[in-house]
């Protein structure tokens, strides 16, 4: 054989034992993300379609806009920072720096790739200039590979505590049968989560565990976050510190109506508590946004509460505690398929006044199947990064760039 063949063979070689040690190398340290399943997008598809019911509701709604000005707070009224010392419920705001805040996030090991998406979205518009803490809680122990991969994202430091059982199980007054018998009968209607335990176990959790775990303890504000979200625009403020200056206690960014065949008999818990506790409601309460008949009934409005930024001492007072319980007790986590987002919504709306209320608009927020995005359009375009780079460069836009999104 000539030695220029030689030479040939022993390259082409070599680079195949070059192309196997990197491949054994990446995918033995450094975990993939798995490819969605046929069944994943499956989910997600009839989720999108389940959602699309409620959707056309909403745009049939003759009342959206006296709603929207109830709970729109213009950014033009913000009160200047550094105006106010104490937060809502009374514990100090800092002159500046960080606030007393953390994400928190609820989730399985499961869910670890989904949630990298989530977080690499909060760093990359947000966090990344603030390093605030981040609890992550689940009903099981989280894993080496969940811990390691999340710590690695996050800016600030990461908490990971597990549920105490109690938090998660069927309270001794709920017949097991009964509860039975109603999940298989949302199964056979196809009420979206309607068969589930675990997720029936996770909207009581959020409802009324989340902000006790002692992980939250010292906390006093938190930013909830769930897998797979998408945030479209630089947050360039502290949402705590807005929170706290303006005196607000709960944020959202999507407000929409409850699915009605999970929550039949939630506001007459509801009405069972206003009696019971009267002194529990606002005076300025939303009860107009709850209700189409001044209490009568509940018209299904709620927050999106898989986005949150909220007060966690509000949570723990005495009111929200006494609200949690009327309703458990009455059965509706497992008897129907009652959701934290309608229970903190109806929470807000009595024991909160309004102007407790901030609605997010400067945050472009995606959770399947909704979007928010930034209601004016001045607002749209001023955080829109390329808008940035052209200003930056002292460069004339090019035609038709008011319709692009980016
Ligand atoms: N630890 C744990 N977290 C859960 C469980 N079910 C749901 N979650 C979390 O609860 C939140 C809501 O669940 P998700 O599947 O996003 O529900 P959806 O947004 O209502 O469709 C997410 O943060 C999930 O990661 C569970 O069984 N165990
Ligand atoms: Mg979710």
């Amino acid at each position: 054989m000539a030695a220029g063949n030689v030479r040939i063979i022993r390259y082409v070689l070599f680079t195949l034992f070059a192309i196997v040690l990197i491949y054994f190398i990446s995918s033995s340290s450094i975990p993939k993300p798995p490819l969605p399943s046929g069944s994943d997008l499956a989910k997600w598809k009839g989720r999108k379609e389940a959602h699309q019911g409620v959707f056309k509701k909403v745009e049939d709604d003759p009342l959206e806009d006296s709603k929207e000005q109830l709970i729109v707070a213009p950014s033009s009224n913000r009160t200047p920072p550094g105006n106010s010392t104490t937060s809502p419920v009374g514990a100090s705001v800092p002159k500046e720096g960080k606030m007393n805040a953390t994400f928190v996030t609820l989730a399985r090991n499961s869910d670890l790739w989904d949630i990298v998406e989530s977080i690499r979205q909060i760093e990359d518009r947000f966090n990344r200039r603030y390093h605030y803490d981040w609890v992550f809680l689940n009903d099981k122990e989280f894993n080496e590979e969940f811990k390691k991969v999340t710590t690695t994202l996050i800016s600030g430091t990461t908490k990971y505590g597990i549920i105490p059982k109690e938090h998660w199980s069927f309270p001794d007054w709920i017949d097991q049968d009964k509860a039975k018998k109603v999940r298989e009968d949302m199964a056979e209607r196809k009420i979206i989560y309607g068969d589930s335990v675990s997720y029936r176990h996770m909207c009581r959790f959020e409802s009324g565990f989340f902000f006790r775990h002692p992980l939250l303890a010292d906390y006093e504000w938190y930013w909830r976050v769930e897998p797979s979200i998408k945030v479209f625009c630089d947050v360039g403020f502290d949402p705590f510190r807005y929170m706290a200056e303006n005196k607000k206690i709960y944020g959202f960014v999507i407000s929409l109506y409850e699915y009605v065949e999970t929550i039949p008999t939630i506001w007459e818990s509801t009405q069972k508590f206003m009696k019971k506790f009267p002194e529990h409601i606002a005076p300025n309460n939303s009860m107009k946004w709850l209700s189409d008949d001044e209490g009568e009934s509940y018209n299904h409005c709620h927050f999106w509460s898989n986005f949150e930024i909220s007060n966690l001492n509000w949570l723990r007072s005495q009111a929200y505690l006494d609200f949690f319980e009327t309703l458990d007790k009455d059965g509706g986590f497992f008897y129907e398929r009652w959701g934290d987002a309608p229970v903190h919504s109806i929470a807000a709306g009595l024991m909160l006044n309004r102007d407790q209320i901030q609605f997010f608009d400067d945050i472009g927020y995606w959770h399947v199947p909704f979007t928010h995005c930034p209601t004016s359009e001045s607002k749209r375009l001023d955080l829109k990064c390329t808008k940035r780079f052209f200003d930056m460069n002292d460069l004339g836009k090019p035609d038709g760039w008011q319709d692009q999104t980016d």
